[in-house]
């Protein structure tokens, strides 16, 4: 499974400089040759989205008082309107204030959400509708959820029929931004024909700028350089390790900036959440962290340990009311501020100890 995963990105990765490459080296040799466009400039397209999108967020509005109601509510119940004009095309008033709500007040447009991306400062909106009773996932886990893509014209261009399970490194950066700022469900039950009822779920629709979607490569219906919206029903989420080290993904953004590309330690062009070997010393990741074992009876009302900082959970395993846990853990054996599988004259191999 990790290993399908790791291919799929390493094409994407590849599928990216290829695409670079192509729009570089294409020189205009004679009036009849196909010109390929360069991509606009991130930092100008940026102004011209977030124009659009409080444009839109000014003109539309949504049925606030369906949320209100106690209990559970879905993606299917989100309606979302343009204001009626009159005759010359100029808007009128909101209809049926009591229920309704403009999307510019919901999302209080004044204060966007903002986040950096290739170096360019951008805005975005969420309306939040729930915030979930669960957990709320890392930016580059994996989630299971129910959503729906529309365009701000209202067209929807892609959306799950059932929950999915998705793999947030493998979606356009605005659910890396937006995903973890939501809880997955508080429980769940089965019923008896195989569907699972969730409770108490994350549910919101995201507004984002081209630039935090697909940008300048079109995608199925999507065109280059589209304003994308999403409804979102956020329900399970699962720590993700993509290359299998013992290290969740999320902990090897080593300078925090949510871009996992940008982290190599040893240079060799494979990112450290990728990288089995982060250091280059030839001895794999996982064995040059520490392993713990804790023996938990619970018949004697003992209770698990709590995990350091720096600590991640490898298996757990329970019989008999005796839980088994075991462990991973950063170790930093020469004391000078680097862990051990960050630093490639360091090579004491944990695994040899089991
Ligand atoms: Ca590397
Ligand atoms: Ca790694
Ligand atoms: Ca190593
Ligand atoms: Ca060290």
């Amino acid at each position: 499974m990790n290993k399908i995963k790791l291919m799929k990105l390493k094409t994407y990765v590849f599928s990216t400089l290829c695409f670079l490459a192509l729009l570089s080296s294409c020189k205009k040799d004679d009036d009849n040759s196909f010109e390929l466009v360069p991509e606009r400039d991130r930092t100008e397209q940026q102004l011209a989205d977030f124009d659009s999108l409080q444009n839109y967020l000014k003109t539309h509005y949504y049925n606030r008082a369906t949320f209100a109601e106690p209990g559970d509510h879905s993606i299917s119940e989100i309606i979302i309107k343009e204001l009626p004009k009159d005759d010359s095309g100029n808007y009128l008033d909101m209809p049926d204030p009591d229920n309704n709500q403009m999307l510019s007040v919901a999302v209080d447009i004044d204060n966007p959400k903002t986040t950096k991306f290739q170096g360019v400062e951008y805005q975005f909106y969420i309306l939040e509708l729930n915030e979930g009773g669960g957990v709320n996932p890392n930016f580059p886990d994996n989630v299971r959820m129910n959503y729906e893509g529309f365009f701000p014209n209202g067209t929807t261009f892609d959306s799950s029929v059932t929950p999915i399970n998705l793999d947030l490194m493998e979606l356009i950066p605005g659910w890396r931004e937006v995903i973890p700022q939501f809880k997955t469900s508080e429980g769940f039950v089965e019923n008896s024909d195989g569907t699972v009822t969730y409770s108490n779920y994350g549910l919101g629709v995201m507004f984002l700028p081209s630039g935090l979607g697909y940008y300048a490569t079109p995608k199925g219906s999507v065109p280059a350089y589209a304003n994308l919206n999403f409804k979102f029903e956020l329900f399970q989420t699962e720590i993700n390790d993509h290359d299998g080290d013992g290290i969740p993904s999320y902990m090897e953004d080593l300078n925090g900036d949510k871009n996992l590309f940008n982290d190599d330690t040893d240079g060799d062009g494979i990112a450290n959440f990728l990288d089995s070997d982060d250091d280059g010393d030839r001895i794999l990741t996982k064995n040059e962290l520490t392993r713990q074992t804790y023996i938990v009876d619970t018949n004697n009302g003992e209770q698990e340990p709590t995990l350091a900082e720096y600590e991640f959970l490898r298996s757990r395993t329970e019989t008999n009311g005796i839980i088994t846990i075991k462990t991973l853990k950063f170790v930093d054996s020469d004391g000078n501020g680097v862990w051990d599988h960050l630093q490639k004259d360091i090579k004491k191999d944990y695994s040899l100890e089991e």
